[in-house]
């Protein structure tokens, strides 16, 4: 039995040693990068079942996330290897000044090559949750196919499905995610917007509102990820702000809103109440800002727990 299947694709991540503009950086140190295994293996150290359905590379690349996937705990027995495509490959930059980014080279990758049928009816079929977001859709119309027909069958076999616009502007444009990211929403129970895809979807800044609206299209629960501010909760019991957790130093923000998923689908896995599966998912972001990978700052559950006991005056 699986507690949350998700898909997507993962690529070698190239991480600078040092923050800095890219055309200086020489040194890097090579992780893996993907949404979605982020939030996966986010979620096996927290002691939860979960499998990745992709496809990689039949190269050196494929098989190093593969490994670096499997290794995490995660069921990676869905996993293709294309003969045909590459692994995709993302640079980070991490300045001190201006804006961090990332550079992509996956254009005509193996992931981005996905049909409906990478998604085994088997896998649907031994699972509770299905975790997507907007990257997918973004990559080609294969792919957008495949999450549109991943939320369709999810429903069929009724698993609660989660989903994170994640939206990614070195991808698409804002009205295609709009015409492409909304209509999906509809049929998804979970929703996990960070405010500023709340306004670029939406068109508000107001979380009360932007959660009001995607609950509108037909979601039951949604949080929107507010960063420093916390987030805003809104569920059929509850429409409520939670405050975040503070870490000393904030090292690399990229990450964070993979770590709130997997805190928030833990918590609902573990029955908690959306608030406070809400509080876990912030206290899971929090850590994963910490380090420079997307996925070393991940808790185990001893970790989580120190780490929100050092912060209980911090609680209602
Ligand atoms: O959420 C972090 C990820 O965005 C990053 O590691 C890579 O999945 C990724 C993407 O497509 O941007």
């Amino acid at each position: 039995q699986t507690d949350v299947l998700t898909l997507g694709e993962t690529m070698v991540l190239l991480n600078p040693h040092e923050s800095g503009p890219l055309r200086h950086i020489m040194d890097f140190r090579k992780r893996i990068g993907g949404a979605e295994s982020n939030m996966a293996i986010g979620l096996a150290r927290l002691g939860h079942q979960t499998a990745w359905v992709s496809r990689l590379g039949a190269d050196p690349h494929g098989q190093y996330v593969r490994d670096t996937i499997r290794g995490a705990g995660v069921d990676t027995q869905y996993v293709a290897f294309d003969a045909d495509a590459p692994t995709g490959i993302m640079f980070k930059e991490r300045r001190e000044l201006g804006e961090s980014g990332v550079f992509y080279y996956r254009d005509g990758s193996a992931a981005s090559r996905m049909t409906p049928d990478d998604l085994p009816d088997e896998a649907l079929a031994n699972a509770k949750y299905l975790h997507l977001t907007g990257i997918t859709p973004a990559l080609s119309d294969s792919c957008r196919k495949l999450v549109q027909d991943a939320i369709h069958r999810a429903n069929q076999h009724d698993l609660t499905v989660s989903f994170d616009p994640n939206l990614r502007f070195k991808l698409w444009d804002p009205a295609e995610m709009r015409e492409t990211l909304l209509p999906l929403v509809e049929k998804c129970d979970i929703v996990l917007p960070g405010i500023e895809e709340g306004e670029v979807l939406l068109d508000t800044d107001d979380p009360e509102t932007i959660a009001e609206e995607f609950r509108a299209l037909g979601a039951t629960e949604v949080v929107v990820k507010l960063g420093a501010d916390g987030a805003f909760v809104a569920s059929d019991s509850v429409a409520q702000r939670v405050e975040s957790y503070k870490v000393d130093r904030v090292i690399d923000p990229i990450g964070a809103g993979d770590g709130f998923a997997a805190g928030y689908l833990s918590g609902r896995l573990d029955e908690l109440s959306p608030t406070r599966a809400t509080d876990r998912a912030a206290a899971v972001g929090a850590l994963a800002t910490t380090v420079t990978g997307d996925i070393e700052g991940l808790p185990t559950r001893s970790e989580l727990a120190q780490f929100t006991n050092d912060q209980t005056d911090r609680l209602r």
